[in-house]
């Protein structure tokens, strides 16, 4: 055998395990060092090693492939293997996905960590399935508070007939107009830009999110609404999920659950270091009359929850000590 024909017989013996190597392709909006990002690199890692070096993940971050409303579009269709995306835009797609959405429903940071950790978050992933997602993980993204450009808000009062970008979602729609705004749905990429020329007067996130994007430097009242604890989620493509075996589905579902202690440490970190940065650079903190939002919210429960399974999630939830 010359040194051509063996290296070629080498190649042969290589070329199955090369064939069945595989790099997931993730997507994220968010930038490098943002607490998702960070988490899912975390979660390759992981991968790799339960795999023996086989199988990674590729995170694309910065919307390159896309803008959340598409990257889930694409995972559905198998494009992409993993989206990590907020809960909001599942919304409409994945209607369980509605209850964690929900306004002042989780009691505190503690309470909505056990309840998704739990079996009522299992069962939600568990729903989008026949939608074509598998359901890898929950992620922290804090509360959502409105931010503005002109005036603070301090009571509900004051979001009447303000223009306030929300994500894509009817839920969010209306839960801005039982405020009274004028809630417009648009990608968050957008919103810098819609701020900063006057398309919406205001926008709402967590801390981490308001610094990132910049929204701090055109928005600079943050009022603490702190109106919902919509969590991010890690959703795997069905399609691509059905042409695994066994041993990397459970390898990918072990090693998203080792991404999730790693990512709530960096998301505590970054949510104080996020709210130190807004503040220095001149982003005012305001206390709101919080009763005042609880209460012109309430007609969202009623319109969204009409389903016996949906309310009895929500009852479960606000069970849970
Ligand atoms: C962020 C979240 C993103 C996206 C964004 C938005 O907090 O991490 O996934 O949902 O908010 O408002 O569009």
């Amino acid at each position: 055998m010359n040194r051509k024909t063996s290296l070629a017989a080498a190649l042969a013996l290589a070329l199955p395990a090369l064939a069945s190597a595989i790099e997931f392709r993730s997507a994220d909006i968010h930038p490098d060092g943002y607490p998702t990002v960070e988490a899912v690199k975390f979660m390759g890692e992981q991968l790799k090693k339960l795999t023996g070096g086989k199988h990674s993940i590729n995170v694309f971050n910065n919307g390159k492939l896309g803008n959340e409303k598409d990257t889930i579009e694409q995972t559905k269709l198998g494009a992409i293997a993993i989206a990590r995306v907020n809960i909001a835009p599942m919304n409409n797609i994945c209607p369980a996905t509605i209850v964690p959405t929900m306004p002042f429903l989780f009691r505190s940071t503690e309470h909505m960590r056990k309840v998704l950790d739990g079996p009522i978050g299992e069962e939600i992933l568990k729903s989008c399935e026949a939608q074509g997602f598998v359901g890898l993980a929950y992620y922290d993204s804090g509360a959502r508070s409105i931010y503005t450009v002109k005036k603070p808000v301090k009571t509900v009062e004051d979001t009447k007939g303000m223009k306030i970008r929300v994500q894509q979602s009817d839920l969010w729609v209306a839960l801005m107009e039982a405020m009274g705004a004028n809630a417009t749905p648009m990608p968050f990429g957008e919103v810098y830009t819609a701020l900063k020329t006057g398309l919406v007067d205001a926008a709402e996130n967590n801390y981490p999110s308001f610094e990132s994007s910049r929204h701090f430097e055109v928005a600079k009242y943050y009022s603490k609404t702190e109106h919902s604890m919509a969590p991010e989620v890690l959703l795997f493509s069905k399609r691509v999920w059905d042409g695994l075996s066994p041993d990397d589905q459970k390898a990918l579902r072990q090693a998203a659950k080792d991404s999730v202690p790693h990512m709530r440490k960096l998301w505590d970190e970054r949510e104080a270091k996020s709210l130190a940065t807004v503040k220095a650079a001149g982003a005012e903190i305001i206390e709101v009359d919080k009763a005042s939002f609880r209460n012109a919210v309430k007609p969202v429960y009623v319109k969204f929850l009409r389903e016996p399974k949906l309310l009895d999630l929500v009852k479960r939830i606000q069970e849970t000590q």
